[in-house]
């Protein structure tokens, strides 16, 4: 019988420096493995195929030249487009989840409120590039900076956004924080602050709530 694949989920992760990311995306895959029958492809931004983590590369190296704020704007959504067209797209056709580790709401907070870029000039790229194209959850993950940066610091080696001054990253916490008031549909904010089986108790019940709204719960 010829049946018509339902379209996968497109799920994103975001939050500001160390807040957690990178701890919580095995948790969300196994989430995924042990109650859907899904496949869930990860990715991450920038990159997420070979040409835009070679943009990815360029963005985050630290160099002497200063980096305009619309040269990091552009980086941003050039490698965006190339994820989506070769990985997001063709994937959640498929019918497989993707799992995002940031999306635009990273330029919305970064661009955004770290840089100051006008709000109006990335709506105007997000709709060139994404067209109808929105996460159907965002996992926004929230702690106060200076703890964010204590965790990240652990790791040594600042790339080039992370050897901002703190000031910036308040910026792309409140807007991050503001972007989720304005769209309570699509976020869910997790006190990144607990310990990690808490953060992670969170997670899973915002899944199941997600699962069971949208028909994909077992
Ligand atoms: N960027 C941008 O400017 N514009 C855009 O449009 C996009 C991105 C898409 C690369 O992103 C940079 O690109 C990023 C924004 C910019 N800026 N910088 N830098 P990235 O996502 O690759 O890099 P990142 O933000 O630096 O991620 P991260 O520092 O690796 O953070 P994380 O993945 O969220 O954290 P983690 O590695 O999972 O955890 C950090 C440490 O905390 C680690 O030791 C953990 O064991 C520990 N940890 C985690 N959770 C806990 C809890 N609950 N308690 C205690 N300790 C914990």
């Amino acid at each position: 019988m010829n049946q018509v694949q339902k379209r996968g989920k497109f799920i994103t992760i975001e939050g500001g420096e160390g807040v957690g990311k990178s701890s919580n995306i095995a948790f969300i895959q196994s989430w995924v493995k042990k109650n859907l029958s899904r496949e869930l492809v990860l990715t991450r931004e920038p990159g997420g195929t070979p040409l835009a983590e070679e943009i990815r590369e360029l963005f985050i190296v630290p160099r002497d030249e200063l980096v305009d704020e619309n040269t990091e704007l552009l980086l941003v959504f050039a490698a965006r487009a190339q994820h989506i067209a070769r990985v997001i797209k063709p994937n959640l056709e498929q019918g497989c989840w993707v799992l995002s580790d940031r999306f635009t709401d990273a330029t919305f907070a970064y661009q955004g409120g770290g840089r100051g870029l006008d709000t109006k000039v990335i709506l105007q790229l997000e709709r060139i590039v994404q067209k109808d194209l929105q996460p159907d959850l965002t996992i926004l993950l929230d702690l106060p900076v200076e703890e964010g940066l204590n965790r990240a610091s652990e790791r040594g080696d600042f790339d080039r956004i992370e050897r901002e001054k703190i000031s910036f990253f308040e910026d792309v916490r409140n807007a991050y924080l503001r972007r989720a008031q304005e769209d309570p549909d699509r976020f869910v904010i997790i006190d990144a602050s607990q310990a990690l089986d808490k953060v992670q108790l969170d997670i899973s019940n915002a899944l199941e709530v997600f699962c069971n709204e949208s028909g994909e719960m077992q």
